[in-house]
């Protein structure tokens, strides 16, 4: 970087952010010194994509974000987000996560979609059904950037939504199991220590993920086929120790499970 004028200031940002991620410390807001809104947010958030994806990484779904009033009230924020999802991000199942290199990871649980057809813009719900090859419980590591996930709702955008990582337990069918209103359950070390229904998400998660195939229309992309979008938490995220082991379940789905070192 020779002369600061000669930055673009969404690729400062990024930069900023992601090379954060990879060294496993904090940084600065963008809105700390800086104007940032929601759409040159999501310009930030596709270019700290890029750099992943440019390090031979690739997109395999999609993240919906405070999709909870939980999660609104948790966070401080009023108003749906979305991040991407990359292959390097999906946790193998009843796999280990190393959390050396995270900064202050929480966990929460989700309901995950399995896309079988294409989706993108304004959808129908009957649309949304027919789009959908699989349900899964799920769970979605989160490690802001910002200290104390203190934030606005532009500097958690460009931070891809807090995305850190993700797993997903068996799929089903989803002709055999309705995931409008299923009992959630987070165990850590066997212990309870939290319960949800997947009513939480948006009264039932299929609405979020008609609105995932609306905004990612609207930066010019669709949801693909393979592609995995998480519909959002269905409680408040938890601190995420490590040397433990966390199993999330919920009513007719099975569970999805992981081990933190
Ligand atoms: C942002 C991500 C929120 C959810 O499910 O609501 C989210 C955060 O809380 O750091 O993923």
């Amino acid at each position: 970087m020779s002369d600061a004028h000669d930055v673009d200031p969404v690729a400062a940002l990024a930069a900023r952010l992601d090379e954060a991620a990879l060294a496993g410390r904090t940084a600065e807001r963008p809105t700390d010194t800086a104007d940032l809104d929601p759409a040159t947010a999501y310009r930030v958030q596709r270019a700290v994509i890029e750099r992943r994806i440019a390090r031979g990484e690739a997109p395999i779904g999609v993240k919906m974000g405070f999709t909870s009033r939980a999660k609104m009230i948790q966070m401080g924020v009023d108003d749906v987000i979305w991040g991407l999802l990359t292959d390097a991000m999906l946790i193998e199942e009843g796999g280990v996560l190393d959390t050396a290199g995270l900064i202050q990871p929480r966990i929460e649980p989700e309901i995950a979609f399995l896309i079988g057809r294409p989706l993108a813009g304004a959808i129908t719900p009957a649309e949304a059904v027919r789009a959908v090859a699989g349900v899964a419980v799920a769970y979605e590591v989160l490690d802001s950037r910002y200290a104390d996930f203190a934030f606005t709702l532009p500097d958690v955008i460009a931070d891809n939504a807090s995305a850190a990582g993700f797993g997903v337990g068996p799929w089903r069918d989803p002709g055999a199991v309705d995931p409008a209103n299923l009992g959630l359950l987070v165990e850590i070390d066997g212990r309870p220590v939290a319960t949800g229904s997947s009513a939480a998400i948006l009264g039932n998660p299929l609405r979020s993920l008609i609105a995932a195939a609306r905004l990612v229309a609207e930066a010019g992309l669709e949801l693909r086929p393979g592609w995995i979008v998480l519909a959002g938490a269905a409680t408040a995220a938890l601190p995420l120790p490590k040397g433990v082991h966390v199993r999330v379940s919920a009513a007719g789905l099975g569970r999805a499970e992981v081990n933190t070192r």
